[in-house]
């Protein structure tokens, strides 16, 4: 379950915004994406690398890079951290962040998910915001089809102002498409007009104050008006990189400030402060999403996730979802702790058996009695006593967390814990990682007590 570097493919390495081309002519395109939407998956199946995939968010942590070409170009494939938007909360939505805004990509390629795609329109949005050469891929279009959800995505593109893609990414060749548009998107044969996002009028009157010194300032090298906004909203993260990659302390800068205090004060004048300009951005956002996907995405079965979201009700709410999740667990622990110690005695007899006749082998042939004690009560005891502990623990153990993982629940389970673990200064998915070092450390033990026996006997 741990990384390993097959797993992560051997070239898989985090780059951050270090682009190694193979060659100068290389275009880097980024894939962008809400977490879990299958942007490692589109990655693997273009570059033929084998970045760590599963079904749930944030499997991606660091960015990885990958090779492919067309008949007409060779890429950089980036392949970075999930995100719902660019208003990072997280070291993971930062470095997804950082590369979009810092990293010079030739072009982004924004992955959704066909079932949800009004949400996923969110960070499509807002990363239109920042560059003009974005490609819409829209993936899981077998899960949209299996739930009657059909998707308009000429009515869409004409929308957004880019091209947008449908794809299956376990398919290779649904993504032949996606790689024709990259093609036209980077050799300049289609230009996307990205749909501006248009605040609302106090807001559009504080940016116009801010973006020309913001502009005379970063010159072309970030969005003025994207930085003007994230200004204002205080967005001190974005500011802090700003600072370190661009050379420019907006914060130190006298002029910035002043326009920045001038933005500020129009924005009092009528009563937005940091607390709700942010709740203003989200829904001007969520309402240009839900323009978009008006009429466009057609939902053909009422209460097409009602079981769904009754499974999900079940699973997380405050009265059944830890009696659940408790109940679960212990399930799948009694099964790895308790239940493995059938087939480990099962191994464990079969093992003695081979070394009663390895024994009677080496009486037979008069074998000296210290080849006997290295090779038989040595070797093959010790590696004996390794399987039949480790083995039916690890074997029961690591299916049962990937099933869990495949339905979907896991994510869940961190949910449920995301409030308690937040109060000790960690977050709900850790508790996933502390599951495992649970059932390592359950294995282990007896296996050094085993060896220390062994230890004991043989010194
Ligand atoms: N049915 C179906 N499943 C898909 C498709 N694309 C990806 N998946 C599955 O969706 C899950 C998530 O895929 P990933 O590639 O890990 O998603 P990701 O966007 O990289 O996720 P993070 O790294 O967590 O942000 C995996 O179980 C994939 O096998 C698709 O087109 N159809
Ligand atoms: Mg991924």
């Amino acid at each position: 379950m741990g990384l390993t570097n097959s797993s992560i493919g051997i070239k898989a390495i985090d780059l951050g915004l270090d682009i190694k081309k193979q060659s100068q002519n290389d275009k880097v395109i980024a894939l962008a994406g809400n977490p879990n939407v299958g942007k490692s998956t589109v990655f693997n199946e273009l570059t033929g690398m084998n970045q760590h995939t599963g079904n749930w968010p944030g499997k991606t942590v660091t960015t990885a890079q990958g090779y492919c070409s067309t008949k007409n170009q060779s890429y950089v494939f980036v392949d970075i951290p999930g995100t719902y938007s660019l208003m990072a909360h997280s070291a993971e939505e930062e470095v997804a962040r950082n590369f979009i805004c810092f990293g010079n990509p030739d072009a982004v390629v924004v992955v959704c998910d066909a079932t949800c795609l009004e949400r996923n329109l969110n960070l499509v949005l807002q990363t239109m915001e920042i560059c003009n050469n974005v490609v819409v891929c829209i993936n899981l279009m077998d899960e949209a089809k299996r739930k009657n959800i059909k998707i308009d995505l000429k009515k869409i593109s004409e929308r957004l102002g880019v091209p947008v893609v449908g794809t299956i990414a376990r398919k290779k060749k649904s993504l032949t498409e996606l790689m024709d548009t990259v093609d036209k998107v980077t050799d300049g044969r289609v230009k996307p007009h990205p749909l501006r996002i248009h605040y609302e009028k106090k807001i559009e009157e504080a940016i116009a104050i801010l973006e020309p010194v913001i502009e005379e300032k970063l010159g072309n090298k970030i969005n003025s008006r994207w930085v003007s906004l994230k200004l204002l909203d205080q967005d001190n993260s974005l500011i802090t990189e700003i600072n370190t990659r661009l050379n420019v302390d907006p914060f130190e800068d006298k002029e910035i400030n002043e326009a920045l205090d001038e933005a500020k004060d129009v924005l009092s004048e009528y009563g937005i402060h940091s607390e709700n300009l942010k709740d203003k951005i989200v829904s001007t956002l969520v309402q240009e999403a839900e323009n978009v996907c008006k009429d466009a995405v057609i939902f053909e079965r009422e209460g097409y996730n009602a079981s769904d979201r009754r499974i999900d009700k079940l699973l997380t709410s405050k009265a059944t979802g830890y009696p659940v999740m408790l109940a679960l667990l212990a399930l799948v622990f009694w099964l790895t702790i308790t239940g493995s110690n059938y087939p480990s005695q099962l191994l464990a007899d079969f093992f003695f058996w081979i070394q009663n006749r390895l024994t009677d082998f080496f009486l037979y042939v008069n074998a000296p009695k210290w080849l006997h004690g290295i090779l038989v009560l040595g070797v093959f005891r010790v590696l004996a006593w390794v399987v039949s502990v480790m083995l039916p623990p690890m074997a029961i153990f690591f299916p049962l967390f990937t099933l869990l993982e495949d339905a979907g629940y896991l994510p869940r389970i961190a949910y449920n814990l995301d409030k308690t673990f937040k109060r000790c200064c960690a977050c709900g998915k850790q508790a996933l990682t502390m599951c495992m070092g649970y059932i390592i450390l359950k294995i282990e033990k007896p296996h050094f007590l085993l060896i220390i026996y062994f230890l004991n006997d043989n010194c």
